[in-house]
């Protein structure tokens, strides 16, 4: 024993009992991240987002991961690239689920963390949506249909989402039609 206090590191500012919690391994991965916070802002749900590594900052992550679900948090996201263990981290101190989102921050881009992120051993799963930003929206909407299961208002909400998203793609279609029609958009080059 030194006689020093140990180092409590503050959380940051935030809703006193977020929802949903979303872990960043790194503050390198927020550009990607803020794709989860943004989709959970638009379907009004109380969020954190907090970096806490699996690695470098692991007892804190534990700390932190057992804090929130102490105070109800009922959804943990965890984006990380690299050997990424920080879902799994997570999922070994919680019962809520916990969705993994793999980030394309190494050499490997993002094979390494899609692997280390899925490959869970049985008994302590962890869902694994796609490397990157769409995953780290899939992530976010995963955790919406979860949190809907029982709130009929989220549900609505969400199937409000997918209506938009088909007309979405309707419309896509109906003006490539169009253009194919004009002319207007190009053809393919010659292949030489
Ligand atoms: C992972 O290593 C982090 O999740 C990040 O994706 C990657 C690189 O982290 P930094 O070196 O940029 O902090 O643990």
């Amino acid at each position: 024993m030194t006689g020093k206090r140990e180092y409590n590191p503050p959380v940051a500012a935030a809703p006193a009992n977020p929802v949903v919690v979303i872990f960043l391994g790194s503050d390198s991965d927020w550009s990607v991240m803020a794709r989860a916070a943004q989709v959970l802002e638009e379907f009004g749900v109380p969020h954190l987002a907090i970096v806490s590594s699996a690695h470098r900052t692991h007892d804190r992550t534990v700390r932190l991961t057992k804090l929130f679900t102490r105070r109800g948090t009922r959804v943990f996201i965890a984006g990380a690239g690299a050997a990424a263990h920080l879902a799994g981290a997570l999922a070994a101190v919680t019962p809520r689920p916990v969705i993994g989102v793999p980030l394309a921050s190494s050499p490997l881009a993002g094979l390494d963390s899609l692997l280390s992120t899925a490959q869970m051993p049985s008994g302590v799963p962890v869902a694994c949506t796609a490397i990157g930003e769409a995953g780290a929206r899939n992530a976010a909407i995963l955790a919406v249909e979860i949190l809907a299961l029982s709130d009929r208002r989220l549900e609505t909400k969400l199937l409000g989402y997918r209506q938009a998203l088909e007309r979405e793609v309707v419309g896509n279609d109906a003006r490539l039609q169009r253009e194919r029609r004009h002319g207007s958009r190009g053809r393919p080059a010659p292949r030489r």
